[in-house]
């Protein structure tokens, strides 16, 4: 009976929140092509039998430019401070670079075993994976792991090359959970998701979605009022589109997964509203919830 907190952390757009999907088998974290796609630590729940891992996707550690960005950063930081472990994702076609050894000297201080999980070897050459590995394992961490966290190659040897590190322990969450995100927070982060493959340039980094409301009525269905945040009126028509299309469209996309998410009919009503460059203000990003 082991159990433990894993952190994930990488450079952005690595795999992270893909593999910790694939790891706890649903959708507990959004992704996209876009970097900086997640913005908070999320956690992923595995359970076997009497042992469970709770792993801990962060956002991707890069330059900061932004208030957010050095929050973002901050918050990766501070999950290794208490981690039991950690998982390096890294990308096995991407060359190990200074963003790469600034994070394997922070592990290295964090003092946690670490796994280095090389992802992506379904798009990856041979040699380009066989390279990586050789480049990682210069770092001497605890066990070096190909995976796809696209397919799931690789990924059962990842847990199994996690758990015998972890400490004997109770369970921290009910065996069937998957991960401890309140409803409106996963819900926020499914309408953002669907924007980001949408939007292009600088406009993935300019939104924030917030929940206002979450109602459950006496027929059942779920009704859901979000308002989409940007940072200019500028970019207001960009996420509204041409009369509204766009709005539409993701609220659609939006409205399936949150049906199957929450098992229920679905109504969202979405809005648009300008904060003024919120990504840079501090007072802006405690009032989104940063
Ligand atoms: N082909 C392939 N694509 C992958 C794999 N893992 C992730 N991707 C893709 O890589 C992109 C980034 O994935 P994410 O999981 O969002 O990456 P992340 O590291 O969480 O990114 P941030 O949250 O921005 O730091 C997405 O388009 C994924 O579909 C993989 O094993 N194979
Ligand atoms: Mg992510």
């Amino acid at each position: 009976m082991r159990s433990g907190f894993v952190s994930i952390v990488g450079r952005p757009n690595v795999g992270k929140s893909t593999l910790v999907n694939n790891l706890v088998g649903e959708k507990v974290a959004i992704t996209s092509s876009r970097p900086q796609t997640t913005r908070n630590t999320i956690r992923g729940v595995l359970t076997q039998g009497d042992s469970q891992i709770v792993f801990v996707d962060t956002p991707g550690l890069h330059k900061p430019r932004t208030a957010l960005g050095e929050r973002l950063n901050k918050i990766v930081y501070g999950s290794l401070a208490d981690t039991d472990m950690a998982l390096f994702v890294i990308d096995a076609r991407a060359p190990i670079g200074p963003g790469d050894r600034l994070i394997a000297g922070r592990l290295t201080e964090a003092k946690a075993p670490v796994i280095v999980a090389v992802n992506k070897v379904d798009i990856a050459k041979p040699d380009q994976i066989a390279e990586q590995l050789a480049e990682a394992a210069e770092w001497d961490f605890a066990a070096y792991v190909p995976i796809s966290a696209r397919t799931g190659d690789g990924v059962d040897r990842l847990v199994d090359e996690v758990l015998p590190r972890l400490e004997e322990g109770p369970h921290f969450f009910p065996p069937d959970a998957v991960s401890d995100q309140p409803e409106h927070l996963l819900a926020a982060e499914f309408i953002r998701e669907k924007y980001l493959s949408r939007l292009h340039e600088e406009l993935p980094h300019s939104l924030a979605i917030v929940v206002n409301e979450m109602t459950t009525r006496d027929d059942g269905l779920v009704h859901i009022e979000a308002t989409a945040y940007v940072e200019r009126e500028s970019q207001k028509g960009m996420v509204i589109g041409k009369g509204g299309s766009m709005l539409q469209a993701v609220g659609t996309e939006a409205r399936h997964d949150l049906e199957k998410l929450f098992g229920a009919k679905v109504f969202l009503e979405l809005r648009v509203k300008v904060e003024k460059d919120w990504q840079r203000r501090d007072q802006t990003l405690d009032r989104l919830g940063f």
